[in-house]
């Protein structure tokens, strides 16, 4: 009888985020703080590791030196059982250069390929936030007997520019796929929804190693898994879709199944956390049956003195809420608010300090910012605009270790 399929898994961790900047000033994008305790790069491990993928390479690239420390202090599997989740820095195998693309990453380090020899690699992005059972995906894929198959999950089509965008047959065949089209196309019930990539795949190995080589060989690709990679499959007829509608994952609500964002913007990161703090979450972090999993500092509990409040908000171990309020807002680990200080609708990521009397509202304020006692953040656009990096949703950020006065 034939064993389970081995499978590795290939997390493409070497985004730069450049629209998430200041957040990723110092630090890749799938290390950026999200809800509280976690990097973003724990959903998609979580994800992987909950469903008993425990074989997993995580390819860096940009500033990845908090990505690294976070994946191997944070992220230790046992050896002896022939488990890893190992960090990949580039490796400038192929000359003195880095990556040029997504396709280029997995292509210059396939000798992890060739070292595990697995029946399928499950190749996966490391910026969004959902909970997700990749191992239907790729019972499905086995199902199918496809070269590829594609995660896809509808989108409002206003959004959908970003995003790989698929046109497939009943059965599920992709009979088109536009990366980042400028006109994306409906799906055929309705004019303002598209069938969007979520960059998530399960490749049969033979089929990405081919893939691979022809597209290197290619002078005119720019070896982009969603711009090159797919569409080269779905021009062959061996792609398949996966519906993210499909996907059950345990103790999920009828509220939250299906969630899944890409943080990519200052908008869409404010956003999702405002949505772990509404009253019934959209997106819900208390499930423990797929626990999102990270290290947590070794931090005494939060406290509250002096009258200070929270309300519809979520607090970090370790920080002191002291004679003020916090509403609508995610605190961060190791964050002290002061007396008489107000935050709301703000998300305060860790050693964040707020000062007697200050008022932060519809803020993000990166790791160790210091708010001066009586400084108003959030209040005044014109001023904030001029100090500060304000989102075009009017989200004012501070980046890390910034003071205001
Ligand atoms: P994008 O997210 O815009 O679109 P990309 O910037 O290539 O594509 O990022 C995909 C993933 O690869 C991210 O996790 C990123 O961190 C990582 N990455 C990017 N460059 C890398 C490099 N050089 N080395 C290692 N990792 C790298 C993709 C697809 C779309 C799909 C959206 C869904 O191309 O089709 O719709 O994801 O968000």
């Amino acid at each position: 009888m034939k064993g389970q399929p081995r499978v590795l898994g290939i997390v493409l961790a070497g985004g730069e985020g450049k629209r998430l900047w200041p957040l990723t000033a110092d630090r890749a994008k799938p290390a950026v703080p999200f809800g509280g305790n976690y990097r973003l790069v724990d959903f998609v491990l979580s994800n992987l590791v909950n469903a008993g993928f425990h074989r997993l390479c995580v390819l860096t690239q940009y500033k990845s030196h908090s990505l690294d420390r976070h994946i191997s202090t944070t992220w230790r599997l046992s050896s002896v059982l022939g488990q890893y989740i190992t960090p990949v820095p580039a490796q400038q195998r192929l000359g003195p250069r880095w990556y040029t693309g997504s396709a280029d990453a997995i292509f210059q380090s396939l000798n992890l390929v060739h070292d595990e020899r697995p029946d399928h690699i499950v190749v996966f992005g490391a910026d969004h936030v959902y909970r997700m059972d990749p191992a239907q995906m790729v019972a499905a894929h086995q199902e199918s007997g496809a070269a590829v198959t594609v995660a896809g999950i509808r989108v409002p089509r206003t959004e959908a520019k970003a995003f790989g965008c698929i046109d497939s047959t009943e059965s599920g065949q992709i009979t088109r796929f536009l990366e980042k089209p400028a006109e994306p196309p409906h799906v055929p019930d309705d004019p303002d929804v598209t069938f969007a990539s979520m960059g998530n795949y399960v490749f049969t190995t033979e089929a990405l190693l081919d893939a691979l080589h022809a597209d290197a060989a290619n002078p005119n690709s720019e070896h982009d898994m969603g711009g090159n990679i797919i569409p080269m499959l779905v021009d062959r007829g061996e792609a398949a879709v996966y519906d993210f509608a499909d996907n059950e994952v345990p103790g999920e609500t009828e509220r939250d199944r299906g969630y899944w964002r890409d943080v990519g913007t200052l908008d869409a990161y404010y956003d999702a956390h405002m949505d772990l703090v509404s009253v019934h979450p959209v997106f819900n972090l208390y499930n423990q049956e797929w626990p999102i999993r990270t290290a947590t500092p070794p931090l005494p509990p939060a406290k509250f003195i002096a009258g200070g409040s929270a309300v519809d908000s979520m607090v970090g171990p370790g920080s002191i809420i002291s004679g003020c309020t916090v509403r609508e807002s995610v605190v961060s680990a190791d964050v002290v608010v002061e007396a008489g200080a107000s935050v709301a609708g703000s998300v305060l990521l860790p050693g964040v300090r707020i000062g007697k009397g200050a008022v932060v509202r519809r803020a993000i304020l990166d790791k160790n910012v210091v708010v001066a006692d009586g400084a108003r953040i959030g209040v005044d656009s014109a001023a904030d605009r001029e100090r500060y990096t304000v989102s075009s949703g009017g989200v004012v950020v501070l980046g890390k270790g910034a003071h205001a006065e």
